[in-house]
């Protein structure tokens, strides 16, 4: 419990042998459940999860690998069902620092946001700390993420660490999810649609010696830019609609789609 608020914590792991046991044990106490979605790993990452002692624990498994979006959707939607108020996101891979955790969940416990999501950006040295392809990246996309999504004030689309009350769970939820590496921008877009409030937490970045990353640029580059232009799209058609019907922004939904 946090502040007197059931928190859950989604765990989306594939191939991480090596770092799921640490992660989970690092998770902190204040966490109710953890869900794990293993996402068909092929090494021992079920077995190492499945053995953890970690209190809450549930471990979930993709019977065929689906991309990280659908394993978070599937913690997401166990988190929802387990009746969690907060849910936070922490990857297997341990490159999201626990220490980080109570900054992220506050703002959506004290009712200040609907989302809460860590920005690596506001933190000081990151230059130094993240590789130079992720810095271009994220800040190419995280300009085209603001204009897609309308949250001009957020940035590093692509930071996966995140929390999020009911109402936002159950409006990420009511529709597909972007199963794989365009996840945190159709998530934003998403929210933006249904007005839900979002903010920014600086978060360390955390990339070790023994960093690896199972993102291969060349194929995610085209889905990605398609997400976002498609995004950008629909919210010129909102912004249209509004001018000549007037404001109605879509009530965030109390629960996810059946
Ligand atoms: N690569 C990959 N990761 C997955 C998949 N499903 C779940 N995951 C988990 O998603 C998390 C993030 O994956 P990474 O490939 O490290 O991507 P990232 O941490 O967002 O980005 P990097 O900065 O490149 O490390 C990890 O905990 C993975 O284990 C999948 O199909 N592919
Ligand atoms: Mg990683």
């Amino acid at each position: 419990m946090f502040k007197g608020h059931r928190v859950a914590v989604v765990v989306p792991a594939f191939n991480e042998a090596g770092k799921i046991a640490h992660t989970l044990r690092s998770i902190p106490g204040f966490v109710d459940h953890v869900v794990v979605v293993d996402d068909a790993s092929c090494d021992g990452t079920l077995r190492i999860a499945r053995r953890s002692q970690r209190r809450g624990l549930t471990v979930l498994r993709h019977e065929r690998n689906r991309g990280v979006g659908a394993a978070i959707a599937t913690g997401y939607a166990a988190a929802f069902a387990a009746g969690a108020e907060v849910t936070a996101v922490m990857a297997g891979d341990s490159q999201m620092d626990p220490a980080d955790l109570c900054a992220l969940v506050e703002p959506v416990v004290f009712g200040r946001a609907d989302y809460s999501k860590g920005n690596r950006f506001a933190w000081p040295g990151v230059y130094r700390v993240m590789p130079a392809s992720r810095v271009v990246g994220n800040i190419v996309l995280s300009h085209l993420t603001r204009l897609a999504s309308g949250y001009g004030h957020s940035f590093d689309s692509q930071c996966g660490y995140t929390a999020a009350n009911r109402r936002a769970l159950a409006a990420i939820l009511s529709g597909p999810m972007f199963p794989r590496y365009g996840y945190p921008n159709a998530i934003l877009c998403r929210l933006g649609a249904f007005g839900a409030r979002v903010v920014d937490v600086p978060v360390r970045p955390i990339y070790g010696a023994k960093w690896r990353s199972g993102i291969r640029i060349p194929r995610v580059v085209g889905p990605l830019l398609r997400l976002v232009l498609l995004g950008m799209g629909a919210r010129l058609l909102r912004g249209i609609q509004r001018s000549v019907w007037g404001p109605r922004p879509l009530p965030l939904p109390e629960s996810p789609r059946s």
